[in-house]
């Protein structure tokens, strides 16, 4: 596929870094810089202009075309979860082709990704807009192109990028009930404000919140706000999970805290014949 015609001088460049994959792409606004991988329309980075990238990826992430890559945010479609082959769906170790780009009005970047795909049992078409300014919007959408209706489950699958795990708390998720996937999957209450000292794997449900990683080494406030997204999952994998993982940074789990917008379990999107539906994640600090 030819990319240049996206290209726009100075904002949106195409790279091509790694022989026999797909290229990647940098968005350069005003205000900050994102880089892309067409592999999984997967966001890398996002670094705000003399600031700190609000997103962790691993110097291990393997680039290869049937593996995800660890960090940033991976795309968790048409399905979250491992019961099911290729774990978190195969949205995010699939190509993904460009269909638009430009400036907004005030001229910022922007690209949409797209996957149309034979992979699945049912017709669909995927889209990924990704908007950089001082922030960074990203909205999925999952269009049924089949006659029968179809359930997905879906997650933007948020690697974030903090100083230390011991300095940061998670706010947003008081009073909402979860999943404790480490604890035979029981429905639990989070009262407090969440921090962090063992691994943690939790499906928060009925959820639309707003929250804010609150990182007192980087002196940072991480905001992460959303639309149309009704579960949110917080992992963090901590010593012997991440050390289990070969493409996961010795001592990574550190430094990173997945902070999931997602429509996971009760919360799967039914779409009818036709229909379409759209998650929306803005992060900023
Ligand atoms: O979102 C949390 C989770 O489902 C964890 O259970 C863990 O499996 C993590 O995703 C990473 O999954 P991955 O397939 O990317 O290694």
């Amino acid at each position: 596929m030819q990319y240049e015609q996206f290209a726009i001088d100075k904002k949106i460049v195409f790279e091509t870094l790694i022989k026999e994959y797909p290229p990647f792409v940098i968005l350069y606004a005003k205000e900050s810089t994102c880089m892309i991988a067409l592999h999984g329309a997967h966001v890398l980075s996002f670094i705000p202009n003399g600031g700190k990238d609000l997103l962790w990826l691993s110097s291990k992430a393997q680039y290869q075309n049937d593996k995800a890559i660890r960090g940033g945010i991976p795309l968790c479609l048409p399905w979250f979860g491992s019961d099911t082959s290729p774990s978190h769906g195969f949205a995010r170790i699939s190509e993904w082709e460009v269909v638009a780009s430009g400036l907004d009005e005030e001229g910022s970047p922007y690209i949409c990704l797209q996957l149309q795909s034979d992979d699945w049992e049912y017709k669909f078409c995927a889209q990924l807009l990704v908007k950089v300014s001082d922030v960074l919007k990203l909205e999925l959408t999952m269009q049924n192109l089949d006659e029968k209706a179809f359930k997905f489950t879906e997650a933007l699958h948020s690697y974030f990028n903090i100083s230390d795990v011991k300095n940061v708390s998670l706010i947003g998720l008081q009073g909402r009930n979860y999943i404790d996937q480490l604890d035979g999957n029981i429905e639990k209450t989070q009262h407090e404000a969440i921090e962090v000292d063992s691994e943690i794997d939790r499906i928060y449900q009925d959820t639309d919140d707003a929250c804010t990683i609150e990182d007192k080494g980087y002196n940072r406030k991480i905001s992460i706000t959303k639309e149309n997204s009704k579960s949110t999952v917080v992992w963090n994998p901590w010593i012997d999970k991440s050390a289990s993982m070969v493409d996961f940074d010795e001592g990574g789990y550190k430094n990173m805290l997945c902070v999931e917008s997602a429509n996971i379990g009760d919360e799967a999107i039914e779409l009818q014949s036709g229909a379409q539906h759209t998650m929306k994640v803005t992060i900023e600090t």
